[in-house]
Formats: structure tokens, sequence, C-alpha cells
């Protein structure tokens, strides 16, 4: 018998379409592979900035299981992390020459929707003509005025995430009066923005790793099931990130299995989508999660 409904259940019948195909990003947890084409990424700076190599790991990724390949070509590692002064802001043509011939060469090759990571409107309405549908906007429509009506014209997705700051005016010793409110504040005026603009598909993320201390990362974390409020797909991005080393005291080459805990958790927290690296290992990681959440107790 079907029990009460449980903290991290998802809303269901989140029906999204990409491109030529549509999804149920309730049916199952989704996952997004990382693809920087940066040569200053915190885990996989200056290994996939060559376009062929780009293609080679994002084919990869998606015979491990991607359901979607999210190409970044600035890093947005912050400061005040452990790893120093944070990534150096590029401008757009920089940002478009290293992405544009890797989403060229997808285009043509990839199966799976992509995915652009960027804030810069002008990177993203380049990279929707070169086929990517989905932007990823780690600053929530809150960077670049022009970024809502770019991508509600040209009928893209949009993840909108929750940052503190830019990157490089990341506070040292982030604070937050409530951490939640502060989050679910301004995610909901970043789903209103989107709407206002007529952009019909939002996925929200809290912004793990996002002027937040380790202890807000686990905070966000154990209190994902809060976001299921803005009935909005909501995706998380653990992967590999400092908190995880911070909790574990691993570098960021060793913390797979911390990546995939904090993976199982957003997902029993109610995540439809992980941003990851590891796409294989958490695809089976996720598998389980998912197949305990499905169980009615
Ligand atoms: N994290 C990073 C970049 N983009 N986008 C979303 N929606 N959510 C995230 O948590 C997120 C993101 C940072 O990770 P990564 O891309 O691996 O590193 P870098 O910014 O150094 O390229």
């Amino acid at each position: 018998m079907q029990g009460p409904p449980r903290a991290g259940d998802r809303k269901e019948g989140f029906l999204f379409r990409f491109g030529g195909e549509i999804r149920d990003l309730s049916a199952r947890t989704h996952i997004m592979g990382i693809l920087n084409v940066t040569p200053d990424s915190f885990s996989d700076g200056g290994m996939y900035g060559d376009p062929p190599r780009a293609l080679d790991r994002a084919l990869e990724m998606v015979a491990e299981g991607a359901d979607f390949v999210d190409v970044g070509g600035e890093s947005t590692r912050p400061r005040g992390t452990a790893y120093g002064e944070g990534a150096r802001p590029v401008s757009a043509a920089e940002e478009l020459g290293r992405i544009l011939p890797v989403l060229r060469l997808l285009g043509s090759r990839l199966e799976v929707p992509v995915s652009v990571d960027t804030y810069k409107a002008e990177v993203a309405e380049a990279a929707l003509d070169a086929g990517a549908v989905i932007v990823n906007d780690i600053s929530g429509f809150g960077f670049d005025p022009r970024m809502p009506e770019v991508v509600a014209r040209a009928g893209a997705t949009a993840v909108l995430m929750h940052t503190k700051a830019m990157p490089s005016g990341m506070p040292l010793q982030p604070r937050y009066d409530d951490l939640w409110g502060e989050i679910l504040g301004f995610l909901s005026e970043a789903v209103s923005r989107a709407g206002r603009a007529g952009v019909l598909q939002v996925l929200v993320d809290p912004g793990l790793g996002f002027g937040k201390t380790v202890e807000h990362n686990l905070a966000v974390i154990a209190g994902l099931p809060r976001l299921a409020r803005l009935g909005r797909p909501v995706l998380a991005g653990p992967s590999r990130k400092s908190f995880v080393g911070a909790v574990l005291d691993l570098p960021v080459g060793d913390r797979l299995e911390g990546s995939l805990a904090a993976a199982v958790a957003c997902v029993l927290g109610g995540a439809h989508v992980l941003r990851v690296h590891d796409v294989g290992a958490t695809r089976r990681a996720v598998l389980l999660a998912d197949a305990i959440r499905r169980v009615a107790v």
C-alpha cells in the first residue's frame, strides 16, 4: 500500500521537451555529464579543450549513461575555497572560442540534449544557435539581464542556480541569517523572472559550493526536500566539490565515494537531475537509490 508522502518525494509529471525529445524528469533520476572545455576547471581543467577529445569524452559519458552533456567554457571555481584565488573570468569571445567548435562537433554526433554552462547572454545565444537546448546559468538569470529573453526566444530550457555572488566576488566567509530562506527567495524570484520572459521549462539548483561553507553545503543537501515547494524539477551538483573533500580530508582526485554518497543523499532528498563528472559510477549508485525511492512503505 502506498504510504503517506515522504520528505524526498518528487513531484510527478515533469514532462520536458528537449529539442525533438520529450523526457519525464520525474520518472527516474537523470544524469548530466560535465564537459569542461576550460584550461582551469577545478577537477577536469585542461583535459578536454581539444574538440576531438571533448567529443570522445562526451560519447564516453553517454555510453556510461549520461542523459545530458553540459559544456562549460569558463571555470566558475570561486575564490575563498581550497582553490585559492578562484578562476579568472573570461570574455564572451574567449568563452565562445572554447565552446563553439565543441558544440558544432557534438551537434552532429551526440544523441542526448546538450546544455551550455554560461551566465552570459551572448554566449548562450551562440551556443543555442550551435545546437544546445539547455542554458545552465549559475547566476539564476541574475548576472545578464538579456539572458531570460535569449532563452525564451530559442524555446530552450533553463537551469537556474542559487549563488551568493559572482565567483570572483564570492565572500571569503559566507554568512546567512536564514540559509534556506535566502535560497528559496532567490530561486523563486529567478523562476518568476523566467516566467515573465516566457521561459517555459525551468529547473532549480541550490548551488552546492557557491558561496557556502562546508556546513551550509551539508545543510543544503539535508534540506533539499524544501525545494519541492517551488514546483520545478531540481538539479544538484555535488560532484567532487570541496565540501566533499573537507569532510573526508581528501584531494579532488579521491572524492568519488564521497561524491556518490552526496549524490544518493540528493536523490533521496528529491533531486531529479545530478550534474556529475563520474557518470558510470553515479548511474549505478543512483539506480539503487531510485529503486529504494520507489518502494512504498
Ligand atoms: N557547479 C559548477 C559549475 N556549474 N552548474 C550548476 N547548475 N550546478 C552546479 O553545482 C555547478 C554548475 C562547478 O563545477 P565544475 O564545472 O566541475 O567546475 P568549474 O566551475 O571549475 O569548471
